[in-house]
């Protein structure tokens, strides 16, 4: 079964319209999304909670005291069943049509499959041009501070076997946002496979990106460079 683990936190006008265009790309999937929502002040969790009594594919899991996308992703995959776990963001960004292929990946061998905005097909059309060089020069330095080969490794969707997260699991110390980041540093997963996918903007809501983000971001990169000198 496939687990996808979708973190939400104030997502309540795109977290219906998601749960059925992901439902829709599945059909030939065993397949389960569990929304890890932070107890949203806009009450994206009862909206999920209503949904899920007629879809029996949805749980929601809700977080009363805990913020953070990284943690909220780590609990999700505690409470998956699947043996296949992906992530996706709840703001209809990541493109669901190209979970087929994403699972096609996995299944065929890969350890773990990367939808990447930074390979050809991919892209990210809306972005203005800050964002763009901001984020082009957190990738390249990841890529390079810590010897990384994916193209967008700082994605927010990926699937992955569950065995190379149990593996893991124990190390992780889930910080900010980029979980991708410290899940592939401290697996190294030798199978990878990356498909496009163009990032479409949230229509709705309000981005939680704001500059602690970005502080949290180099600290992390950080981090992990002291966590690989000294494993
Ligand atoms: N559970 C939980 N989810 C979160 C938290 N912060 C963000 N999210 C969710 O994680 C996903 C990504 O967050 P976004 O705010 O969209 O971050 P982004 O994609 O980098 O920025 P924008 O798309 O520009 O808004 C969304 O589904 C958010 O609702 C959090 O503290 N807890
Ligand atoms: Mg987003």
């Amino acid at each position: 079964m496939f687990s996808l683990i979708v973190p939400t936190y104030n997502e309540a006008a795109n977290v219906l319209p998601l749960l059925e265009a992901v439902h829709a790309v599945l059909t030939d999937q065993s397949h389960e999304i569990i929304i890890v929502d932070d107890n949203s002040p806009d009450q994206t969790c009862k909206i999920a909670e209503e949904f899920s009594k007629t879809h029996p594919w949805i749980r929601v899991f809700r977080r009363m005291n805990e913020r953070g996308l990284s943690s909220a992703v780590i609990r999700g995959f505690e409470l998956a069943h699947g043996d296949i776990l992906g992530v996706m963001d709840g703001d209809l960004s990541h493109d669901e049509r190209i979970l087929p292929q994403l699972l096609d990946a996995i299944q065929s061998g890969a350890d773990l499959a990367v939808g990447s905005r930074r390979i050809p097909g991919g892209g990210a059309i809306e972005w203005p041009w800050y964002r763009r060089l901001t984020s082009s020069m957190a990738t390249t330095l990841a890529k390079v501070l810590l010897d990384i080969d994916l193209s967008d490794p700082m994605s927010g969707y990926f699937i992955l076997r569950r065995d190379l997260y149990e593996k893991i699991k124990h190390r992780l110390e889930p910080q900010g946002y980029k979980i991708l980041l410290e899940i592939y540093c401290k697996s190294r997963p030798s199978k990878t496979r990356e498909i496009p996918f163009v990032f479409r903007n949230r229509r709705e809501g309000h981005s939680k990106l704001t500059g602690s983000v970005m502080r949290e971001y180099f600290k992390m990169l950080f981090d992990l460079k002291r966590h690989e000198a000294s494993f």
